[in-house]
């Protein structure tokens, strides 16, 4: 069974997590702490992040994007539509939901990481700024959910889960009713959500 390097407050874990579970391929989740620098996540990944995945031949595989596209392959083509011209669609949705994890991660890391007189508050405020418009631009392009889940979905729901996570006074929901409801059904028609989402 392959294995995911992964944490549970991590989006792009989240995104992995809940595809992979969607998608019917069972994972041996291993929780990890990033700071730590685990031996056997650092010989798998380089970079140290997470997720990552190892498969049983001991083939690591790196970044959340390559290891859903790893998971569709497994699953027999789960997560991503064959259609071309829809497929850019959801690879756009996708970039979109991780675009939104970068900037909100971005803003976490900057306070977490910096020594607190050397925090840069125009970087600070310049990341808000790209979540907001992020949080537009998905209210304007929202990929509705009605049948089969995609990628690009499971990358959004992550996203919003970590926002409501790290940014909880910032409700992303006011004056954006179309994302609102998107994340009710997306909910709905993947009821593991509340269990693997970002937490
Ligand atoms: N583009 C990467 C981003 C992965 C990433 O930045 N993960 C964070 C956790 S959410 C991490 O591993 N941080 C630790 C570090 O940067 O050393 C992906 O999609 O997997």
């Amino acid at each position: 069974m392959p294995i995911l390097y992964h944490a549970s407050a991590s989006p792009y874990s989240a995104k992995v997590r809940m595809a992979a579970a969607y998608a019917d391929v069972v994972l041996d989740l291993q929780s990890v702490v990033t700071t730590d620098q685990p031996a056997e996540l650092l010989a798998a990944n380089p970079m140290g992040k997470i997720p990552t995945m190892v498969l049983d031949d001991g083939f690591a595989i790196f970044d959340s994007r390559p290891i859903m596209q790893e998971i569709d392959r497994i699953s027999g083509k789960k997560l991503y539509p064959r259609n071309a011209e829809k497929r850019r669609h959801v690879e756009r949705f996708e970039a979109a939901g991780d675009g939104l994890s970068d900037v909100l991660i971005a803003h976490v890391y900057e306070r977490r990481f910096r020594p607190k007189e050397k925090i840069h508050q125009d970087w600070l405020d310049s990341q808000a700024e790209k979540a907001e418009r992020s949080f537009d631009w998905l209210e304007s392009n929202l990929m509705a959910v009605r049948g089969k889940l995609n990628g690009g979905q499971f990358a959004v729901a992550a996203a919003l889960s970590y926002a409501d996570l790290r940014f909880p006074e910032n409700n992303w929901r006011r004056g954006r009713p179309k994302l609102k409801r998107f994340e009710q059904r997306f909910g709905e028609a993947f009821e593991q959500y509340s269990e693997l989402k970002s937490s």
